[in-house]
């Protein structure tokens, strides 16, 4: 197990925590890391990940240590996707995972108990399962297409009412979300959503993060 170094840890509930925005360095310069992640805090961003796709860990660690004094101040947690070993060198609040990554109580064991872990889940039979995992939450997704996660085929609306109904986690609809479609997405019953390139390539994000928390609430 690895030792965690930074306490102490901020307990976070994420139930009321509707709006989950994603860094995705494939739409940022490295240059602009901090001043993006502080205007998607200025706008209401209530949980903040930081995804590094093709990033060494390193560099990701070098991202991630400025961000966590940051979100501390706004009392927002947050997540690194992927990398547990940077969670616990940055003091990261969390760790996301895939399908295909770590499992989650292996993730607990190396970055900690008291910290969060998120899973992503392409299905209602994913979601379903996850159950089992027990993860602080889930992503449910993508919804739509997107350019994001290309590579995902979209699951669409019809189903978010149901993954409420059947899994007792806080549930973040994910996936070709943005303002203009986030009414739709909320009247399909999604109560949390996270967004990515919505909130990354608006002119204004901290004023397209307040205009989606307000949807939100
Ligand atoms: N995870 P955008 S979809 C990172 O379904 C991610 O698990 C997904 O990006 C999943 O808001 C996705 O730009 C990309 O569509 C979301």
């Amino acid at each position: 197990m690895l030792v965690q170094k930074h306490s102490p840890q901020m307990n976070f509930d994420l139930q009321n925590r509707r709006l989950y925005g994603i860094l995705d360095m494939g739409y940022v310069e490295q240059s602009e890391t901090i001043r993006v992640a502080t205007e998607m805090l200025e706008g209401g961003v209530e949980i903040l990940q930081l995804r590094a796709k093709e990033f060494h860990p390193d560099q990701i660690l070098k991202l991630a240590l400025p961000l966590v004094p940051i979100c501390r101040r706004f009392g927002v947690p947050f997540i690194i996707n992927d990398h547990p070993e940077v969670v616990v060198e940055s003091g990261a609040d969390g760790l996301h995972v895939g399908q295909d990554d770590i499992l989650v109580k292996v993730a607990r064991d190396l970055i900690g108990p008291d910290k969060i872990v998120g899973l992503s889940t392409h299905s209602l039979l994913q979601a379903e399962s996850a159950l089992r995992e027990k993860p602080d939450y889930i992503g449910f997704g993508p919804l739509f297409s997107t350019p994001t996660k290309p590579d995902y085929m979209s699951i669409g609306t019809s189903r978010i009412s149901e993954v409420h109904r059947l899994v007792p986690l806080p549930i973040y609809c994910i996936g070709g979300i943005k303002l203009e479609n986030l009414p739709e997405v909320l009247s399909a019953g999604a109560q949390r959503v996270a967004i990515v390139s919505g909130i990354l390539k608006a002119e204004k994000i901290a004023d397209y993060c307040r205009t989606c928390r307000a949807a939100l609430e």
